[in-house]
């Protein structure tokens, strides 16, 4: 018999070793990738709006799906709000709700607060900043089912 051997006898560590790292890898991504998936297909997923010193929302507008949740970052040194309510704009053209949706308002945002919300019914929601309203800090959001 002609045998050709890659490794001499006696030296099997050097093939065990690589050989149980590839398990506990392959283990490990078995664990990782449901729950990543299940993650991407329940929704959940968070989206960023940062407020800066420019008195803009970036991005001004955004698309998310339902039961995402939108973070709002305020990045800049002023004082931002996040406010869909009709009833506390000063222009009715800076507040959209689609029909169903209730309105929402932060409060006041210090420099680096954050504020976030779900959204759960679909439609084009237009939002704007209290002490910013005047200067045109308004943004949107578009919610697909
Ligand atoms: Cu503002």
């Amino acid at each position: 018999m002609y045998h050709v051997r890659i490794f001499p006898k006696g030296t099997n560590t050097i093939t065990k070793v690589p050989y149980q790292i590839i398990v506990l890898l392959v283990a490990c991504i078995a664990l990782l990738v449901p729950a990543v998936t299940a993650n991407a297909q329940s929704g959940g997923a968070v989206k960023v709006v940062t407020m800066n010193d420019a008195m803009q929302f970036v991005p001004a507008r955004l698309t998310v799906h339902s039961g995402d949740q939108v973070e709002w970052r305020n990045g800049s040194v002023l004082i931002h709000t996040v406010t869909a309510d009709p009833a506390l704009a000063s222009e009715a053209s800076s507040v959209n709700l689609p029909a169903g949706a209730s309105p929402f308002n932060s409060g006041n945002i210090k420099a680096q607060g954050t504020f976030q919300h779900t959204f759960t019914t679909p439609g084009t929601y237009k939002y704007f900043c209290i002490p910013h309203e005047g200067v045109g800090m308004v943004g949107e959001i578009v919610v697909q089912p």
